[in-house]
This record gives structure tokens, C-alpha cells and sequence, in this order.
């Protein structure tokens, strides 16, 4: 077709996205049946779109990514067998059991109509729960599976500049399920200590849009206080040149 390869230059679309693991703790009958009986946890890491299906108790995944992206492929641990996992069609997710947290590779292939490259994104895989600080890193197992489910997710966009013309209609036709307003379930994300009352009550962290207008404020914070810091030193070193230019007067007069 004569107009596929054609660019819409200036145009930008992207995606919400969120990706990373939950964990829970093997129960011990669960460990008898494995294969490897020093694996404690079962885990699954997942790229999804970032808003939740409604009603459902999964974070993020309302949507199906696979009309632009192709494969996803975890990269996990060497102690793995086959450790580069390719999953090419959604979920885009893969589950495990295993002992010990690494860092997954994890890489996007899109669409081949998006002429796109792969992007590659890294997430620590957490299986231990988020303990508030003064207790022990990693509480041990029983009282970890008391604790509940683990989950650490990172909300990302992926950007396309200057798409195709074929790829923009395509993107198009399928919009993105908004974010909530507000948070259905009552658990703050990044306090997603599956030790709370809402995470014994089976709630789980889900993205919305409060969170992005909490991430605008503490950007927002971050850039005052760096001026701030800024006009700071400057007053210093201004202090401090004309001291050197007092004590370079005081030397020539003396000379
Ligand atoms: C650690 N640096 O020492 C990490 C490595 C490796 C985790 C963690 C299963 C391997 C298998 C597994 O959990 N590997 O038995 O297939 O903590």
C-alpha cells in the first residue's frame, strides 16, 4: 500500500503500562509436590496495561496489549533452566517458584507494522513482604505467608514518536482503559504492605489517577526545594568572593 510506511511526524502516542511481580509463600505440601523443595515462593512477573478490569482481584491487565505488542521476554535468574522466557501472546506473564529475588530483563518486541525497536526495562523480582523499617529485613517464612500476597509493580508509558500512519490507526482503534479517579479499594499502592487490615480483607493496589497527581506534587516539592538549595549556595558563594576580594585588598596593601 502506498501510504503503510508513511510517518506522522510531530505525533506522539503512547500507552500506560505497569509491570512487575507478585509472590506468595509456598504452603509446605505445596513444596513437597515440587520438583525443587528449597523453592519458598511462587511468583509471577507481568508487563499489563496499567488500569485494572473491574471487579477483578489482579492488578492492572483491563486491557490487551497484544494488538502492539509482539513478545515479551523475561530474562530470568542463570540458575534458571532456559532462562530467556518468550511469551508471545497476553497475558504477557510468567510464573515460577523459586528462593531468591534478581533482577529480571524484561524486553518488549511490538508489532512489526510499528517499525519500532524492542525496549528493554529491568524489575527487582520481591518476594520478601515490605517491612516497615525496624524490623528484620526478612521476616521469616511463616509469618511472611500470614502476611499475604507480595506486590511491586512500576507504571511506565510507552511512547511512540513520529508513529506510522498504519500503526497510528491502529493504536487508535484501541484506547486505553482510563485509570480511576479514585481508588476502588482502600490500600495506597506504595504502602502495598500486605500486612494491612485491606490486604487481609483481600484488597489489592490498584493504579489511578490520584497517584499520577501525587507524583506531580512531589516532583513539584523536589524542583522548589532544589531552587531553593540553589539560591542558597549562590548567596554562599557570593558571600564568599567578596570575602576573597576583602583579603586580596588587605594582601595588596600590605605587599
Ligand atoms: C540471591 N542473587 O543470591 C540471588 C540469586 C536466584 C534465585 C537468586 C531458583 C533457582 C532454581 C531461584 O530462586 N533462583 O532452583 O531453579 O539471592
Amino acid at each position: 500500500m502506498a501510504n503503510e510506511r508513511v510517518r506522522e511526524r510531530g505525533t506522539t502516542v503512547f500507552r500506560p503500562i505497569i509491570y512487575g511481580n507478585t509472590a506468595v509463600v509456598l504452603t509446605p505440601k505445596e513444596r513437597e509436590l515440587l520438583a525443587s523443595p528449597d523453592h519458598t515462593h511462587r511468583w509471577t512477573v507481568a508487563v499489563r496495561s496499567a488500569a485494572s478490569a473491574p471487579d477483578s482481584d489482579q492488578v492492572g491487565g483491563a486491557d490487551d496489549l497484544s494488538y502492539f505488542i509482539k513478545r515479551v521476554t523475561f530474562k530470568l535468574h542463570d540458575t534458571y533452566p532456559n532462562p530467556s522466557r518468550n511469551i508471545d501472546k497476553a497475558p504477557f506473564e510468567l510464573t515460577e517458584t523459586g528462593w531468591g529475588e534478581f533482577e529480571i530483563q524484561i524486553r518488549i518486541t511490538f508489532v512489526p507494522e510499528s517499525g519500532e525497536k524492542a525496549i528493554t526495562l529491568y524489575h527487582h523480582l520481591k518476594l520478601h513482604p515490605w517491612t516497615a523499617s525496624g524490623e528484620p529485613e526478612i521476616p521469616p517464612l511463616d509469618v511472611a505467608m500470614k502476611l499475604g500476597p507480595v506486590h511491586s509493580w512500576q507504571y511506565d508509558e510507552v511512547v511512540f514518536n513520529d508513529p506510522y500512519h498504519n500503526f497510528l490507526n491502529l493504536m487508535n482503534e484501541h484506547p486505553p482503559t482510563p485509570l480511576p479517579k479514585t481508588k476502588k479499594k482502600p490500600i495506597p499502592f506504595h504502602l502495598a504492605n500486605p500486612g494491612s487490615l485491606e490486604a487481609s480483607k483481600g484488597g489489592v493496589p490498584e493504579f489511578n489517577t490520584l497517584m499520577i497527581k501525587e507524583e506531580c506534587d512531589r516532583l513539584e516539592d523536589a524542583r522548589k526545594s532544589i531552587i531553593a538549595e540553589q539560591d542558597r549556595w549562590r548567596q554562599k558563594l557570593i558571600e564568599k568572593e567578596k570575602e576573597l576580594e576583602r583579603l586580596q585588598k588587605e594582601v595588596d596593601a600590605g605587599a
